[in-house]
């Protein structure tokens, strides 16, 4: 983003001071702001593919600078293959794929192939993409582009495990300087766990990881499965996808038929969530969302709490806030937003 558009995004949104430190967590964007630079640390997994989609269709209001992998749903090297897979089917040859952490700081790996098959996407076939990944460790990417972005200029999306981004922060603190807000998929507090009876599936794959990332003092804006659990498919939410027409509709509504069918077995719910997509769908229309400013500690010991996300949200504590904790969203809104934008693509 050009300086000039940069301050006067700001002035827009802070009504002509230029205090950046008094920017608001959140990402709401002017309608005419030129678009948000961004980088998504994903491991897909079939509810990235569908985010990944929707934020590659969204070149209006997202710069997709880099997508980075991690190990999570699947091993390492399915996660980067499917990324780069993504990447063939949005036609967004310009997005550089990096490879980073095999595995998570220091916990045993896990994974997630029954929830997302074993090579990480339900429903679709997979194939090797004619694109290679990019030179060089996505660690070191981000290391590399935080330092020398412009202060406060980058949004990271992390879609899986925090490995990557805690990796960077601990080898290079001086890259918060880059970053404008770290929204994330992770953590649950009201809804009970998807992986233990109290933890998120990316926090619990690397708790160390993402204890690392809230002690940072960067802004942060996290989407639970608190809000997630709540936008849920339909079969007409589907069908709706199906009906665009294109390779694009009918890829999301493949995946999304054969994941969402877990959830709803497991947790009994009338349709699945779309975690990861929901994240995308609050850096785009972050006025659907709501949610309130918390303190939440990662438990990184041993026994039953692992890799909870502890949230003081009604402020029992003194701790502060270091938190946007998400639990409101649009639903309807959502899947709406999902299938104009879907529809953008080939
Ligand atoms: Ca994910």
């Amino acid at each position: 983003m050009a300086r000039r558009n940069f301050l006067t995004q700001s002035g827009k949104l802070l009504g002509g001071s230029l205090l950046l430190s008094a920017m608001p967590m959140g990402s709401a964007l002017a309608a005419d702001a030129a678009p948000l630079p961004l980088i998504i640390d994903t491991d897909p997994g079939a509810d990235d593919v569908i985010a990944l989609l929707l934020a590659l269709s969204a070149r209006d209001q997202l710069d997709v600078r880099a997508l980075t992998t991690v190990a999570g749903n699947v091993q390492l090297s399915y996660t980067s293959r499917n990324a780069r897979m993504v990447r063939e089917w949005a036609n967004r040859p310009d997005v550089p794929v990096y490879a980073g952490s095999a595995r998570p700081m220091l916990r045993t790996p896990i994974y997630a192939a029954e929830v997302h098959g074993a090579e990480g996407v339900t429903g679709v076939k997979v194939f090797e993409p004619k694109q290679p990944l990019a030179e060089g460790n996505a660690v070191q990417y981000l290391i590399d582009t935080l330092a020398s972005a412009k202060p406060k200029s980058m949004t990271i999306v992390t879609l899986g495990p925090q490995t990557n981004l805690a990796l960077a922060l601990i080898q290079n603190p001086q890259i918060g300087q880059g970053i404008r807000e770290v929204v994330m998929m992770g953590g649950a507090h009201f809804n009970g766990g998807n992986i233990t009876p109290v933890a998120e599936f990316n926090v619990f794959a690397d708790p160390h990881a993402s204890d690392v990332v809230f002690k940072s003092g960067l802004p942060i804006t996290v989407i639970p499965l608190d809000v997630t659990h709540k936008m849920l498919t339909s079969p007409e939410r589907i069908a709706h996808l199906r009906k665009i027409g294109n390779q694009a509709g009918k890829i999301a509504a493949d995946i999304l038929d054969a994941y969402v069918e877990h959830d709803i077995k497991q947790y009994g719910l009338p349709g699945g969530p779309v975690h990861d997509a929901t994240t995308i769908g609050y850096l785009l229309r972050p006025e659907m969302f709501k949610g309130r400013m918390v303190n939440v500690e990662v438990d990184t010991r041993e026994g039953p709490t692992f890799g909870q996300t502890v949230v003081d949200y009604y402020h029992v504590t003194q701790r502060p806030a270091n938190a946007r904790w998400i639990t409101e969203g649009d639903a309807q809104g959502f899947f709406d937003l999902l299938a104009t934008r879907l529809a953008r693509l080939s």
